[in-house]
């Protein structure tokens, strides 16, 4: 099924500015350090200066006696309390306060709590651990050596620093494909450690209430009635006792999905001492202990037939998880969607394996736009096709096209049990090589590498793709979960007698515009002004339960939810109507109309001239009308959407670089982005996820990392040693968009936000191989990776 762009047509629907803007360019938003509660004092954190570490003594006796110090807690104080370990999201257990050991350098030691922000960091170094060293791992590679030092060993039996094995698909039916295969590519990829890196760091207010036995927690949450859970279960405090707000967040990037030591001592700080307690992590701290991104040592191998026909891939992974596995996926997933790693082509084979391992970094979470996992499933198949082109001299444009999913295929089912809802591929490859003007770069291509060969001067301009395909909107309750809650989200809408609404969500914006575009859902719906209706996000007293924002999952869960809540309310409308007009309400006929104030409108089939506007319904479901048996009067509905499958928004880049030959300098010149999210509510948006995705990838091909020495000690815990992409690396991006809707979404919409950030980075890799003519090499390509794969001696950036 295939539509376009028109499809996106209705109220509602369109470029609507963004109303959040208004406060947020005027600076009067509203984040968690903008919060002063009377009588506030504020916490610290001490983290561990080694990677590996037994502590033998905590000792806070000057630290407590500093004239502004309210309490100091370390691991001992959190023990007492039972809190001093705390569930992560993926069955393991994480240190809150450490008691035996340190295991990654930044990892959390003590909390204090000061009268001002200033004695609480000078207080911190007045506190004196005795720390014995102990051999860290840093290297993923060398986790499971025998004679690895077992980092895990607060876990019952624990011999060696093995997480989990996973597998997916079909080994006998890949080997057989494999084993009559005309050629096979293999290729080992790294996937670097990355961070999300918001603007706005983590932090908290915990504000406990020792008369009411009431917690209120304003923070950066990226996920409240999960958090709320979280709390109820680590402090023992009831789940009706816990109010979690989030207030506006600076950027999440799946940063602001997981639960950190700081949030919980700030909660104990507030028992202990009576009054709120704020903690904001500085820059360091954030790059230092907060949930990374990938860190994936893949080994893929690829099948094809003499043809170019790709058959079969097999991928094993070596995935390292840090000293607690606390990434946030469905408990059915430890890999979490990785399994879709057989991407956009009609592959009939495939298998994987992936094993977990500790190593004395920082765990991870839900980081930078992962789509869990899909990122690096979508860079191992988008690399393996280029080496698979480069390995039998095919045009990587060509081998793509032959082997993508044809729209017929739909829905269709993967190799590794997939079913993608809805795609047109061939189209999206073709708009984007069209936009780019494919041959045109390709012969210039060759004029400047001839000229290279001929004068030894560059740039080498190279051109890379991707064909992507993203599994968005968490999902089918029977498969996903977090921490046993059903990744299901709920909306509440009220119409007031005057017309206007305001609309609850269990989703929370970081960024993207939620209250524009939920706004607009309700729009499209009612037919009222979006103006008319607000959006109410992240308050868990006010909202209704549900999983919160990550995995692009806020449009297709509770955009669904939305729009099922307001046509639940139109119907209520329809009764009240029929009453209004005298008339049953199977014989009404409504009409959006153009957005305006009266909202749409109830008319009598064949009787032209007579019907009633919403917002005239409105005032008279909450007016003297007498009403029939089963109706209720007052337009409110809610519910829970249960999604019934993912939905598979995808996209085809087209980038072009000009490597300097001499410096390794990589120029991204022009970068041509198809994106295909089915139905857009409103397009300005997402393009402005797209750009800040296709930034990010940038970003993560040519410069992000983070480093680590032998030590385990952290080499990128400032801007100015993790690099982030800015304007003056980024190209002005050409966009052009295909629309196919999902079938199972109630409004056809796919998620976005993470779209770019998956289909980007191997699009910009390609490219810069393209232009070096070098098979392989690991990102970030750097000026000096890319010069010294030019030389032929590429080296391993993710390890210092
Ligand atoms: N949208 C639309 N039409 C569609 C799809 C989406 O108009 N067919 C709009 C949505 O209504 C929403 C925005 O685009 O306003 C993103 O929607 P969606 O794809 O549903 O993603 P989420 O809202 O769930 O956002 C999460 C996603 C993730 S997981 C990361 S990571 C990321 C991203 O969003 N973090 C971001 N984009 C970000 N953008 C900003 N500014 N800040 C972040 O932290
Ligand atoms: Cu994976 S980062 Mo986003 O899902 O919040």
């Amino acid at each position: 099924m295939t539509g376009t762009l028109d499809a996106c047509a209705g109220p509602g629907f369109g470029p609507v500015p963004r109303k959040e803007d208004g406060r947020f360019v005027r600076g009067r938003g509203r984040f968690v350090d903008d919060i002063a509660l009377p009588g506030m004092l504020h916490g610290a954190v001490l983290r561990s200066p080694y990677a590996h570490a037994r502590i033998r003594s905590v000792d806070v006796t000057a630290a407590e006696s500093h004239p502004k110090v309210r309490a100091v807690i370390t691991g001992e104080t959190l023990a007492a309390r039972g809190m001093a370990w705390m569930p992560t999201f993926s069955h393991d257990v994480a240190a809150v306060l450490a008691t035996d050991k340190v295991r990654y350098q930044g990892q959390e030691v003590a909390f204090v709590v000061a009268e001002d922000r200033y004695a609480a960091r000078d207080a911190l170094a007045l506190i004196d651990v005795d720390y014995e060293p102990l051999p860290p791992v840093v290297d993923a590679r060398l986790a499971l050596a025998l004679d690895a030092p077992v980092i895990r060993d607060d876990l019952a039996d624990r011999t060696d620093n093995h997480v989990f094995d996973w597998e997916t698909g079909d080994p006998d039916a890949t080997a057989a494909l494999f084993a009559r295969a005309a050629h096979v590519s293999e290729c080992d990829l790294v996937y670097p450690r990355v961070h999300p890196a918001p603007l706005e760091t983590c932090g908290t207010v915990a504000d406990f209430d020792r008369i009411s036995g009431k917690l209120t927690v304003h923070a950066t949450a990226q996920a409240p009635h999960a958090h709320r859970m979280l709390y109820a279960r680590i402090a023992g405090i009831p789940e009706h006792h816990i109010r979690i707000i989030a207030p506006d967040i600076g950027g999440g990037f799946g940063n602001k999905v997981g639960m950190y030591p700081g949030y919980l001592c700030a909660v104990v700080g507030s028992i202990m001492t009576g009054a709120p307690v704020k903690w904001v992590e500085d820059r360091s701290e954030n790059l230092m202990s907060t949930s990374f991104a990938r860190d994936f040592h893949m080994h893929g191998e690829i099948a094809a037939d003499a043809d170019g026909h790709i058959l079969a891939l097999r991928v094993s992974v070596l995935a390292d998880h840090g000293a607690f596995n606390a990434t946030a996926q469905p408990s059915k997933f430890p890999a979490g969607f990785f399994g879709v790693f057989t991407g956009s082509y009609d592959i009939a084979a495939a298998h994987c394996r992936v094993t977990g391992v500790y190593t004395n970094k920082a765990p991870g979470g839900v980081a930078y736009a992962c789509s869990f996992r899909v990122t690096e499933a979508v860079y191992l198949v988008e690399r393996l096709v280029d080496v698979l082109a480069h390995d039998t001299g095919r045009d990587p444009a060509e081998l793509r096209m032959a082997n993508l999913l044809t729209p017929d295929r739909f829905p269709f089912r993967s190799a590794t049990g997939w079913e993608y809802d809805s795609g047109d591929y061939p189209r999206a490859l073709r708009t984007a090589l069209d936009t780019a003007g494919y041959a045109g770069i390709r012969a210039e291509q060759a004029a400047r590498r001839a000229s290279f060969e001929k004068t030894g001067k560059g740039p080498l301009t190279g051109i890379g793709m991707s064909v992507f395909t993203e599994a968005v909107g968490a999902g089918p309750r029977r498969l996903m979960d977090i921490m046993g809650l059903g990744m299901a989200d709920g909306a509440e809408l009220r119409v007031h007698p005057t017309g206007t609404a305001v609309l609850r969500l269990s989703c929370m914006s970081q960024g993207q515009g939620h209250e524009t575009t939920f706004a607009q859902i309700v729009s499209h719906e009612l037919g009222l002004p979006v103006d008319a209706v607000d959006v109410v996000q992240g308050d868990t007293d006010n909202t209704p339960f549900g999983l919160g924002t990550y995995g692009s999952r806020s449009t297709p869960v509770s955009g669904a939810a939305a729009s099922v809540a307001a046509r639940k309310v139109r119907e209520q409308a329809r009764q009240v109507a029929a009453v209004l007009l005298e008339v049953a309400a199977d014989d009404l006929r409504w009409d959006a109309g153009p957005g305006s104030a009266e909202g749409g409108s109830f008319s009598v089939a064949g009787v032209p001239g007579v019907s009633v506007s919403l917002r005239e319904i409105a005032m008279a479901a909450h007016g003297g009308l007498d009403l029939p048996e089963g109706v209720e009067g007052q337009l409110a509905a809610t519910t829970v959407y249960n999604p019934p499958n993912l939905t598979f928004p995808f996209g085809a880049y087209v980038c072009v670089v000009d490597v300097d030959p001499g410096t390794g300098e990589v120029d991204v010149r022009r970068f041509v982005a198809v994106d295909d999210c089915g139905v857009r509510i409103n397009p300005m948006i997402v393009e402005g996820q797209i750009h800040g995705g296709l930034a990010d990838g940038v970003g993560m091909a040519l410069m992000e990392l983070v480093a680590f020495d032998d030590d385990g000690n952290h080499l990128s815990a400032s801007f100015m040693d993790y690099l982030l992409p800015t304007a003056m690396e980024c190209p002005p991006w050409e966009l052009a968009a295909t629309v196919t809707p999902s079938p199972h979404h109630p409004l056809g919409a796919k998620g976005v936000g993470e779209s770019a950030t998956v289909g980007s980075p191997p699009a910009v890799v390609n490219a810069v191989l393209d232009a070096i003519g070098v098979r392989h090499a690991d990102m970030p390509l750097t000026p000096a990776h890319v010069w010294r794969a030019l030389q032929g001696r590429p080296i391993r950036p993710d390890i210092a």
